[in-house]
């Protein structure tokens, strides 16, 4: 069996090199002559754990090859980027790009299957468009069985743990016909340890997006409730240990807002697909972003109490412990008060080798715990990241500390920044 696997990126390389682990001979095809570089000579162009020695082997082997073009094979997985445009709607071009090339070297009996978190109907959007460039071929959906099968399979895969989940978490299969759910579901049971579960193309779009839309809006309960403990002088993350005691309530936790390639993007899917009925998605969407300005003006009232003294942003990457800064509501809100403060601004990043470029300029510097401890009074915590977490208290006792993660819990109360006094009091 040939696959091809059209897109090379965090879910289409893992997705690629697993399938090519197994046995099947692999395509990977991009548009980027440099990642087609790259793989081919064993090596990756993300950083994705164990990824590098399993595309190593399986190059060596000569199961996974990287291509500028898409070439016959039985199975064709499309792994794009879907982006929203400025106007929150979503981009699915690259999707429709990938399936053009397909198009060109489908041929009975072959089985395409879109991976890209997709706005409801895009699979049959594709193949519509497979419909118009291949008159010889019969479409499933339009009349009898159709020469070609075309499912829906969102991954589900959390970076940092990729090859782990692509094997052993659930996968929902979504078919333009359930015999095309079926073709794909034999393909996935090659590789997938968990649960295989079919439905049609549309619910299975809509699931992905329900998901991250899902937590999303937890996520926004969490940050709507610390702002409003913070003006009520009320410490959020005890009066979520405390509520999540009941057995039916699981408060998500707050942060400087939500960052990551999917759940800040995801929910705008379903809004721009029905605007009127989703006005707790859009309104969740605006609270994770209104936190980011929240944190950035409390975090300037504090340092407003400190004329002329350093400051420290303790993170910048979009969530505990990885090294991936894109979307991430630290570096914004980092950005935000390196802009404003300037040299006085000083970034402790254990996961980052140098700045993002969104510093450049601002006199901002990159310094490490040790230093930061022994040369800033105020602290802006904006990642959770577990080193953090174990500066002892006795070290941090005379700083003024604004913690938007819960990461120093015990740390001694000063006076709030003025805003909150003023409602304090
Ligand atoms: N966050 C909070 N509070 C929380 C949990 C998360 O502020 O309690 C923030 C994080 O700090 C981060 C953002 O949310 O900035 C997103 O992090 P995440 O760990 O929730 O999710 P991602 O973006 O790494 O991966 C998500 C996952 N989706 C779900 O958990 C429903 C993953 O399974 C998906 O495969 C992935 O999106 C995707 O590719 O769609």
């Amino acid at each position: 069996q040939k696959v091809s696997v059209i897109g090379l990126g965090y879910i289409g390389l893992p997705t690629a090199a697993l399938i090519a682990r197994g046995g099947c001979q692999v395509v990977g095809v991009d548009v980027s002559a440099h990642v087609v570089e790259t793989v081919n000579s064993g090596r990756v162009h993300i950083e994705e754990v164990d990824l590098d020695g399993l595309v190593q082997g399986v190059v060596a082997r000569g199961n996974l090859r990287a291509s500028l073009e898409v070439e016959p094979s039985d199975v064709f997985i499309i792994a794009v980027p879907t982006p929203v445009a400025e106007d929150r709607a979503p981009d699915i071009s690259h999707v429709l790009n990938a399936a053009r090339t397909v198009a060109s070297v489908l041929k009975p009996g072959d089985t395409v299957i879109l991976e890209s978190t997709s706005p409801v109907g895009t699979t049959e959007a594709m193949r519509d468009l497979f419909a118009q460039l291949r008159p010889d071929l019969r479409m499933p959906g339009q009349s009898g069985a159709g020469d070609i099968a075309i499912s829906y399979c969102p991954e589900r895969v959390l970076p940092g743990r990729i090859l782990v989940e692509l094997i052993d978490n659930d996968r929902c299969i979504g078919g333009i016909t359930p015999r095309c759910a079926r073709k794909a579901l034999a393909f996935y049971r090659q590789f997938v340890r968990g649960a295989c579960i079919t439905t049609t193309a549309r619910a299975a779009e809509m699931v992905k997006l329900v998901e991250n839309s899902f937590r999303d809006v937890n996520i926004a309960f969490a940050n709507e409730l610390s702002v409003i403990a913070e003006r009520m002088d009320i410490d959020v993350w005890e009066v979520i240990r405390l509520a999540n005691r009941h057995p039916r309530v699981n408060i998500l936790q707050p942060g400087p807002g939500v960052g990551g390639h999917c759940i800040a993007v995801d929910p705008w899917f379903i809004v721009h697909g029905d605007p009127e009925n989703s006005r707790l998605i859009r309104t969740a969407r605006e609270v994770n972003d209104g936190k980011t300005d929240h944190v950035v003006a409390c975090a300037s009232d504090l340092i407003d109490e400190y004329p002329g003294e350093d400051i420290a942003c303790l993170g910048l990457a979009f969530k505990a412990n990885i090294d991936d800064f894109r979307e991430s509501p630290a570096v914004k809100v980092a950005a935000r008060l390196a802009r404003r403060y300037g040299r006085r601004v000083k970034l402790v990043e254990p996961y980052a080798q140098a700045l993002p470029m969104e510093f450049a300029g601002t006199g901002a510097e990159l310094i490490d715990l040790d230093t930061a401890l022994e040369q800033c009074s105020v602290f802006v915590i904006l990642v959770d990241h577990d080193m953090f977490k174990s500066v002892p208290v006795d070290e941090r006792t005379d700083k003024a500390v604004y913690d938007t993660r819960g990461v120093w819990p015990d740390q001694p109360r000063r006076l709030a920044p003025a805003s909150l006094g003023r409602m304090a009091v």
